[in-house]
């Protein structure tokens, strides 16, 4: 086999090298951007099992040549290695020395004593539980820092230490209890924006009694408004379509004798930057709102992290985690929480309403995330209410 190292201003420029060189079989073992210079540059090792004359190996065989082939082709591999040691600059080296030093740090596996494996037991099973990894390596060097090897002296009680961390940095809040009475549901097509305003609709006016009406601007679809009235109508509470901030703020001197109005928006993709706008608009009312952003746990990290961030531009002020019944890896809530840094308001757990929603409380939030651990056994979690 032979192993050559090409730099070249783009990957097809490098393609054509690598297959004039080696041949349409070659294969790619690695691809990686260059910092040097202004021009971006490529670097890629690619790799072919044509020998030194350019036959394939079984014809190098049948030609009774194979010993000085594969000396050639050693050979051959060794020059590349070399070429590719010596482009790495000294500074370089120390950098990914350091980095690989700090990684098994975390991971204790600079240490050999029992205090090192229990780091790094830890270490995986918070990787097992969705909690990505820079945040992990943070957790772990806070636990360093802040707690002595006496402390952590097994798994559980690394874990309690860490289940505490998290606990201190999810912040909380209730919907209304900052004083606004005007409560938004933000978020993407089908995250249960509807369903869990029918659930707090329910919760505050039948278990505490204030005066509730609802507003829906989901006007696009038919049983976007059908939903709300469905529940409107079983609640006995009043409802009404708005398609506009006019028809907004006409509701809102309607409704000015209510305690609370809850208002629907329409699901629609976030990268509509037209949609982000106007919603931005919608919402920016003399009267004061609390808007609420929706987030699946069936959406993957990525997605939930770009729909928090493209709904930054209406400055919403809390998360409501929705779908939990549907997972069993907690450890994006802990993802979203530290990057987004807004409180959690509540979290829902089924499609029943008006009973699957319970106000976020961050002992049991960080329970979750860490997952049931004890003795050495992982045991798959579920929400239980
Ligand atoms: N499993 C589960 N399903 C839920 C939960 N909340 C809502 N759903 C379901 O998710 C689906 C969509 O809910 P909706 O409330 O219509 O979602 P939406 O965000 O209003 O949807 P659009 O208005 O179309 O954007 C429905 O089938 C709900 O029953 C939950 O906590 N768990
Ligand atoms: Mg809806």
């Amino acid at each position: 086999m032979q192993v050559r190292r090409y730099e070249a201003a783009s990957m097809h420029e490098a393609l054509t090298k690598i297959k004039r060189d080696l041949g349409r079989d070659a294969f790619i073992l690695s691809s990686k951007m260059l910092k040097s210079g202004n021009l971006p540059r490529m670097e890629v090792t690619a790799a072919s099992d044509k020998n030194y004359y350019g036959m394939d190996r079984d014809k190098a065989e049948e030609t009774g040549r194979p010993d000085l082939d594969i000396f050639a082709s050693l050979r051959s591999e060794v020059d590349e290695m070399k070429a590719i040691i010596l482009g790495v600059k000294n500074g370089e080296l120390t950098e990914l020395r350091e980095t690989l030093n700090t990684f098994f740090d975390t991971l204790g596996l600079n240490k050999k004593d029992e205090y090192g494996s229990c780091q790094s037991r830890v270490y995986y099973h918070l990787i097992s539980r969705g909690i990505s990894k820079p945040r992990v390596c943070k957790l772990i060097n806070i636990l360093k820092s802040d707690f002595s090897a006496e402390d952590m002296t097994d798994m559980d009680s690394a874990l309690k230490i860490i289940r505490g961390m998290i606990t201190k940095s999810i912040r909380v809040s209730n919907n209304g209890t900052n004083g606004k009475r005007l409560i938004a549901f933000v978020g993407p097509t089908g995250v249960g924006k509807t369903t869990t305003l029918a659930k707090l609709a329910a919760h505050f006016a039948l278990d505490k009694g204030l005066n509730v009406a609802l507003l829906t601007a989901d006007n696009y679809r038919i049983a976007g408004t059908e939903q709300l009235k469905v529940y409107a109508n079983i609640m006995g509470l009043p409802v009404e379509v708005i398609s506009g901030k006019k028809e907004f703020e006409h509701a809102l001197t309607r409704f000015a004798d209510k305690d609370m109005i809850l208002v629907d928006t329409p699901g629609k993709s976030q990268s509509d930057s037209d949609y982000m706008e106007e919603l931005r608009d919608f919402l920016s009312l003399d009267y004061q709102v609390e808007t609420n952003l929706l987030l699946s746990m069936t959406s993957s990290l990525d997605n939930m992290l770009d729909t928090a961030a493209r709904f930054g531009v209406i400055n919403y002020d809390n998360i409501i985690f929705t779908k939990l019944d549907e997972c069993v890896a907690f450890g994006s809530i802990f993802n979203v929480v530290d990057q987004v840094g807004k409180p959690v308001a509540y979290i829902t757990n089924g499609q029943n309403v008006p009973r699957d929603i319970e106000k976020a409380n961050p002992a049991k939030l960080a329970n979750l995330i860490i997952g049931n651990y004890s003795g050495s056994r992982f045991t798959v979690q579920r929400f239980n209410s």
